[in-house]
């Protein structure tokens, strides 16, 4: 029996483009939905943009268009994008749709008469000026635990602090400046705190679904562990799933002036981009999907490709939502980690910062990178790390270097001296090949989504036929008198080992594949029941050229055509801290960062630059704070009649007694800021891992001969 799936990708947002980091989940999802089919499994495979709220709504309004506009351009762009990387969506929709609206009202009215909706006041910052209740990434001010200024409203990139932002110091409203007041309003919640929720999720989150395998990856598992606490506690709270006017998205029913939250109707976007596809093509049942009882009955599945950022709220709200709306819950979640490239958070500075558009004007192949996170990629939540020295290596070895080279090294000889005809095949290699399809267990790896473990062993089917090859010497039959057909019968047996590894890469590799179908003259290559070698008087055609080596200034040229110079350098993120808030604080904060990340820093001219005084400094006293995790208190001499005071939030790394006498350099023009300790006269530069994760702060130190005082420029 086939299998029925339905499988999407996390939807975009709408604000902002796709970079590499984002096509991990994506390809990992794009090779196991053409695996399937090769399988003979039935797929619908969706995605769509998520386009409601605020960022975008402001982003609209920066840019001068309607948001409508934006999310019709960005929606091309991400389309574009995806597929140029052979990500093959049936369909692309978007959440500001009719069908989106619809099933958002559907499921919103089912809570709301199970009695999981509640209204209640809250409290909030609003920007007078703006005339806008403020998310917490709009809000700024100085962390109410170390002072540091220009911290956003969650969370301190300083010190790592989690707070509410009413508990900012001096906080101001990054839309206008304005000081923000607290206004209240009320708001709709989903209660799932609920004691029926809990249990739900609690069921959930452990069990296996109708194939006997487990929703979630163990890691993932076990967060919810984490997240829903022990048998009897409560650790979840209600959901905020309503925002106040202005705002961009679906108005509540019956309740003016009131939207539904983005994350809201962002899942729900699946089901409309399904909807859609169905109405399109007319011959899908959709409701055996979508309907708990009728999933049931036809035993179709539901299975989410998402990131580790946006976990909370697919195994948390997503699943609750549906369920208690008499909607299916999904099968399973396919958690992918984030992307580091040469073991490091992507930065733009560095130019690792990748987007996919700037990947495809550059010329590289697409499928390059489709292989390498491939090889990357074992079914955890683990990060990925595009290594790209590695990336070159792996792809020239095990692509052009083993698979290709078969190709180009026998299938010259069928064209000319046998007509393009293929001959009779030795047993005795095949038998791997043979053996490798009845063991099973590439497909194995595909389904487990171990696609390291696949192209492992399809490497090794790889060295067999090159061994074959080599041992044989096609190039050395040719010429030989009387070896005409053992030249026959050895091109055929290493094509048809060819065709095998065609057959195993496809998934992975989508175009080279439909360029071997053609060379090969085969059909579109299915998963086979049985082996079969190709048979004698099989026709090809003329071998062409598959693929070309990665050149290393290939990469170069890419990371330099997307370096940013002259980025300010952003305040090292702290470690997020084991215990933030409350988790739901925690995943939308994590999405913050990452959505953070997205912004465009302006370039400097030099005339901007030249207005941060920098001086050598010399630290003539250092001493603990009392009171202050992070902080030394540091006495800086630039020249001037008394030392500086500043505070510095370098004490992890730096014993205060090693730091008197050394030279540093110093911010000298920095506004002084009143904290909690005393005034901070100045920063002093250090280095550190732009993810936080290595510990290590690294001031710097200027070469000898610098004096204290002397300006840096
Ligand atoms: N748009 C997350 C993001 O942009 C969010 C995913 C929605 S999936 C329903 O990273
Ligand atoms: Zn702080």
């Amino acid at each position: 029996m086939p299998r029925k799936i339905l499988v999407s990708n996390a939807l975009p947002y709408a604000n902002g483009d796709i970079h590499l980091g984002h096509l991990v989940g994506y390809i990992q999802a794009d090779i196991w939905v053409r695996f399937q089919r090769m399988q003979g499994h039935d797929v619908h495979y969706v995605c769509a943009d998520d386009t409601h709220g605020t960022p975008v709504m402001l982003r609209a309004e920066k840019e001068g268009i309607t948001p409508e506009a934006l999310i019709a351009r960005v929606h091309g762009e991400h389309l574009r994008d995806f597929t140029g990387f052979g990500v093959a969506f049936d369909n692309y929709h978007s959440t500001h749709s009719p069908e989106n609206r619809a099933y958002a009202e559907d499921i919103y009215g089912k809570l709301s008469a199970a009695g999981l909706i509640d209204t209640r006041s809250i409290e909030q910052y609003y920007d007078p000026v703006k005339q806008m209740f403020l998310p917490d990434r709009f809000i700024k001010g100085e962390c109410p635990k170390c002072g540091a200024a220009d911290q956003y409203g969650d969370n301190c990139e300083v010190c790592g602090a989690a707070y509410a932002p009413t508990e900012l110091k001096n906080p101001y409203s990054a839309v206008s400046g304005a000081k923000p007041e607290l206004r209240s309003s009320e708001h709709f919640f989903f209660r799932l705190s609920d004691a029926r929720a809990v249990a739900f999720l609690r069921e959930w989150t452990r069990g296996t679904n109708a194939a006997g395998e487990r929703r979630l990856q163990p890691e993932a598992a076990n967060k919810m562990r984490e997240w829903l606490g022990d048998e009897g506690e409560n650790k979840l709270s209600d959901w905020d799933i309503s925002r106040d006017a202005p705002y961009f998205g679906f108005e509540i029913p019956g309740a003016p002036g009131k939207y539904f939250y983005v994350w809201l109707d962002a899942p729900i976007g699946y089901l409309a981009s399904f909807r859609n596809l169905a109405d399109k093509r007319g011959d899908i049942a959709v409701e055996d999907y979508t309907d708990a009882q009728r999933a049931q009955v036809s035993g179709t599945e539901m299975v989410h490709f998402i990131g580790k950022d946006i976990l909370y709220f697919h195994a948390l709200f997503w699943p609750a939502m549906l369920q208690f709306a008499g909607y299916r819950p999904p099968s399973a979640l396919c958690v992918n980690g984030f992307l580091t490239v040469d073991g490091a958070k992507m930065s733009k500075s560095r130019g690792t910062f990748i987007t996919a558009a700037s990947y495809i004007d550059q010329g590289l192949n697409p499928e390059w990178l489709r292989y390498y996170f491939a090889t990357k990629s074992n079914g955890t939540m683990e990060d990925v790390d595009l290594n790209l020295d590695d990336m070159i290596a792996r792809v020239n070895s095990d692509l052009v270097g083993k698979f290709v080279n078969i190709a180009s090294r026998c299938a010259g000889f069928i064209g000319k001296r046998f007509d393009g005809r293929l001959g009779a095949t030795d047993p005795e290699p095949s038998r791997a090949f043979r053996a490798a399809l009845e063991s099973g267990s590439i497909a194995q790896a595909f389904e487990a989504r171990d696609y390291g473990r696949a192209l492992r062993e399809i490497m090794q089917l790889a060295d067999h036929a090159n061994q074959y090859v080599n041992d044989h010497k096609p190039w050395e039959l040719a010429k030989q008198e009387g070896a005409e057909e053992r030249l026959h019968v050895v091109c055929s047996t290493a094509l048809t080992m060819f065709r095998d590894l065609t057959l195993y890469l496809k998934p992975v590799l989508p175009a080279l594949a439909d360029k071997v179908e053609a060379f090969l003259g085969l059909p579109a290559l299915a998963w086979p029941a049985t082996w079969q070698p190709l048979p004698a008087g099989h026709v090809i055609q003329p071998y062409q050229h598959l693929m070309t080596r990665i050149e290393r200034k290939a990469i170069d040229a890419l990371i330099e055509a997307n370096r940013e110079t002259l980025t300010p350098a952003a305040p090292a993120p702290a470690a997020v801290p084991a215990v933030a808030t409350s988790p739901q604080r925690h995943a939308e904060k994590q999405q913050h960062q990452a959505q953070a990340g997205e912004t465009v820093a302006p370039h400097l001219t030099i005339e901007e630059f030249v207005k941060v005084e920098l001086r050598i400094a010399k630290i003539v006293h250092a001493e603990h704070v009392e009171g202050a995790d992070k902080l030394v208190r540091l006495q800086l001499d630039i020249g001037e009649a008394q030392p500086r005071q500043v505070f510095a939030g370098i004490k992890s790394a730096y014993d205060p007694a090693s730091l008197i006498g050394r030279l540093t350099v110093m911010v000298a023009n920095l506004a002084p800021r009143k904290m909690k300790f005393g005034l901070s006269e100045g920063m002093v530069l250090a280095a550190s891992d732009d993810r936080g994760e290595t510990p290590g702060i690294f001031l710097l130190s200027p070469d000898a001969g610098a004096a204290p005082g002397m300006r840096v420029k």
